[in-house]
């Protein structure tokens, strides 16, 4: 039999005259079945070879919204013809897309006839059909179906594909941070029950259940009533956040976002207008300014650099106030609290560590609040875009700047929905390379590190320095990348397409909704995750204990002290209430017990599982600077970033050199002589490059299919790290710094 090729496209596309030219008087009229819609069959003859050709309806969308659109789309699914000559419209390129965007995410074998070229031409626009094709990854035949121009060249193309029944893989488009985690949950629960999956594929279903599809959901209600309803629930709940937050709807934004793909494509240069057209739209008319080649770069820099001079600077006082009150909280209880290990754990465990990650609260909501803005407006997407430039250099792919974005690449994300955004990448190798890159990027785990050391060590500088981390982050990630991809991940880069949706005015109720969930996660970590971890290391740090022989000699120091003053001086500090005015010599003897008590609360800490951990280590980590106490916090992180702040706090509360002084962790640091701006550097740059936490290392191995790549990420980047920070800390020393 033949193999059939379904002609489609948009009302008034050429697709009648293109039907004529090409079956001439081969050609019958019916109907569909149990439709009164027209189906036009006919057959095509060249140099013996035969093609069934159908015409479908023609339809703007493939959505069951008409008769039509349902027709052609069960035509498609049920008969599946071997190919379907997609006329698109030259003269009107970005709507008549959106079908063949359409076909696309179907994973239906196409061709587009750009009909209509000379129209095109009349009106001053030019196409490149070489770059349509490459993007779209799709032959693209110029035609003018009334004089059978092109007519030969497009069936040649249809005929290949027919001939070689070529399978097209789906295009799958980002269709926006809220939608498309909810995606990915439906198309895995469609998937697994195998709901409707004879027929569609499973991310198809999930779209159509989001577009709210009356057609496949009521097919969906007759096969698995229990599961659609679920699908359903899902849907209500992200049109309900869409709603609240963007004031729009998931079939809204999916056609937004496809739009904003067909937009991307068209702005690659596949387009030109000789004439200048004097109707532009107003997202076109902002457009032309901030991703301009020259001015949109200077601009996306200085919206970053505002960035973090809002957050740091407007962050500050609260910031402040927070760590004022754990702190009177720790005094407050110590005072109140008996000594022991009750004690211990509320106050040195849980309050300076759960306190010094809780602290930052502030600072990560303004840093969230920024980045819905950008988010909320459209502008994110733009600097994606721009961002692409860059990223071919370096052997990745554009899709993948929204990955590294989402990891934090501005500031505030998380590498794990970083990691499941590269499902959108295409090229197994450019995927694998982003999977392995976006770890780099400034987490909001890492910022409280980065806060607590810029504050300490260079507070005037605070929004410069972050700019800086942040410059430094992605030439890390791009150059690994590019390192990568010339070594284990060779091959070539494929063309590049992302989603431009419109730009909006952001509402504030959306942004205060956007930032407080992300804040609120960031709670929540604090008080489970870094709460639990914290008790964990505070255990760590604190036993075995010393030995009895070990308090001894402490105790027989604090008692040769005492026998060395006369009686009188060591009853009146005994009888002395706190704060109460002491002489000289009893304050002397104080201040010397106060350093027994020191030396031997760092010994036990050096004694416990961390501290021995912690030292054994330092004969390696010493080249870097790092001591014991740091390696201890450092270790930490493995299991997740913040912890490095709140392990240090519990490290110095534990190990606490001067009693009477206790203050901030921030402060702490500063006196400590063991610490510099140099090592902060050093240990900021390890910070933003060791390991990625351990649930980003299982989203690794997971997503590239083999721990070996989880165990890749964790052995090459903690090198990686390591020799970053030995190199500035042995540099920095030569250099007197
Ligand atoms: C009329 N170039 C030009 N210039 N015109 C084309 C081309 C092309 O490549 N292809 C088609 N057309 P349909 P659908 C018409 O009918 O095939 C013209 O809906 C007219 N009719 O000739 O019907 C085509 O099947 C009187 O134009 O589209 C047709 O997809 C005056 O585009 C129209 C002028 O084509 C639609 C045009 C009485």
């Amino acid at each position: 039999m033949a193999p059939t090729v379904a002609l489609a496209g948009n009302p008034n596309s050429g697709k009648t005259t293109l039907f004529n030219e090409l079956t001439g008087s081969r050609q019958h009229v019916g109907n569909y079945p149990g439709v009164t819609v027209e189906k036009k069959e006919g057959t095509y003859v060249r140099d013996g070879f035969r093609l069934h050709i159908v015409d479908l309806p023609g339809t703007y969308s493939l959505t069951a919204y008409s008769l039509e659109e349902v027709v052609a789309r069960d035509y498609l699914v049920e008969k599946k013809p071997e190919v379907v000559i997609n006329i698109v419209d030259a003269s009107n390129l970005e709507r008549n897309l959106y079908l063949a965007i359409q076909f696309l995410e179907m994973g239906i074998p196409i061709c587009i006839a750009l009909n209509m070229i000379d129209v095109a031409k009349k009106r001053g626009i030019k196409v490149d059909v070489q770059k349509l094709s490459s993007l779209l990854g799709v032959p693209v035949t110029p035609t003018v179906a009334r004089s059978g121009k092109g007519k030969k060249e497009l069936m040649d193309s249809a005929s290949q594909i027919a001939r070689e029944h070529r399978q097209f893989t789906s295009l799958k488009i980002s269709y926006g941070a809220d939608i498309d985690p909810v995606l990915s949950e439906m198309e895995n629960e469609i998937a697994d029950r195998d709901f409707l999956t004879d027929t569609y594929q499973a991310r198809w279903i999930a779209l159509k259940y989001l577009e709210g599809d009356e057609q496949i959901i009521s097919k969906g209600q007759k096969v698995d009533l229990d599961l659609s309803n679920r699908l359903r629930e899902m849907v209500r709940k992200v049109s309900h956040h869409l709603l609240n937050t963007l004031d729009t709807y998931p079939e809204a934004m999916i056609a937004d976002q496809r739009y904003g793909y067909i937009k991307s494509i068209l702005k690659q240069g596949v387009i030109h207008h000789k004439y200048d057209r004097n109707r532009l739209y107003s997202s076109d008319r902002i457009d032309k300014v901030l991703t301009n080649r020259f001015v949109g770069p200077l601009i996306m820099l200085a919206v970053i650099a505002g960035l973090y001079h809002f957050t740091f600077t407007y962050s500050q006082v609260p910031v402040g106030l927070l760590e004022s009150f754990f702190g009177w909280l720790g005094s407050a209880l110590s005072a109140v609290l008996p000594d022991g290990m009750l004690k211990s754990l509320i106050v040195s465990g849980i309050i300076d560590g759960v306190g010094g990650v809780v602290g930052f609260v502030p600072l990560i909501m303004f840093m969230f609040f920024g980045i819905a803005i950008l988010e909320d407006s459209g502008y994110l997407a733009r600097v994606a875009f721009m961002l692409d430039r860059v990223f071919r250099i370096f052997g990745l792919h554009g899709s993948s700047v929204m990955a590294f974005i989402v990891s934090g690449g501005i500031a505030g994300g998380c590498a794990v929905p970083g990691v499941m955004a590269t499902r959108t990448l295409k090229s197994p190798r450019e995927r694998l390379a982003t999977l392995l890159t976006v770890p780099f990027m400034n987490c909001g785990a890492k910022l409280p590190v980065f806060a607590l050391l810029i504050a300490t060590f260079f507070a005037k500088y605070e929004a410069a320095i972050m700019f800086l981390i942040t410059l430094g982050a992605w030439a890390g990630a791009l150059l690994v990348a590019k390192l990568l991809r010339v070594t284990v991940i060779k091959g070539a880069a494929t063309p590049f397409v992302m989603e431009l949706p419109p730009y909006r005015m952001p509402t504030f109720k959306g942004l205060a909704i956007h930032t407080w969930e992300r804040t609120w996660q960031y709670i929540k970590k604090a008080g489970t995750v870094i709460l639990g971890l914290s008790i964990v290391l505070w255990a760590m740090m604190t036993f075995p204990g010393l030995p009895d022989n070990r308090i001894q000699e402490f105790e027989t120091l604090r008692r040769s002290e005492i026998s060395r003053v006369p009686a009188a001086i060591a009853d009146e500090l005994k009888a002395a209430r706190e704060g109460a005015e002491l002489s000289r010599p009893a304050r002397n003897l104080k201040k010397s017990l106060q350093h027994i008590d020191a030396d031997e609360a760092e010994a036990g800490l050096r004694y416990s599982i961390a501290g021995r951990i912690g030292g054994a280590l330092e004969g390696v980590s010493r080249w870097a600077g790092f001591d014991w106490r740091t390696n201890i916090a450092l270790v930490g992180g493995f299991a997740a970033k913040e912890v490095v702040v709140s392990t240090l706090g519990t490290a110095y509360s534990l190990g606490e050199v001067d009693p009477e002084e206790t203050g901030s962790l921030s402060e702490t640091l500063a006196k400590d002589p063991g610490w510099s701006p140099l090592l902060a550097v050093g240990l900021i740059v390890f910070t933003m490059f060791y390991s990625p936490c351990f649930v980003s290392v299982i989203c690794i191995s997971r997503e590239s299919g083999s721990w070996k790549w989880g165990a890749f990420a964790m052995a090459f980047n903690t090198v990686l790290a390591f020799l970053l920070a030995v190199l500035i800390f042995q540099v920095g020393t030569a250099f007197g710094l």
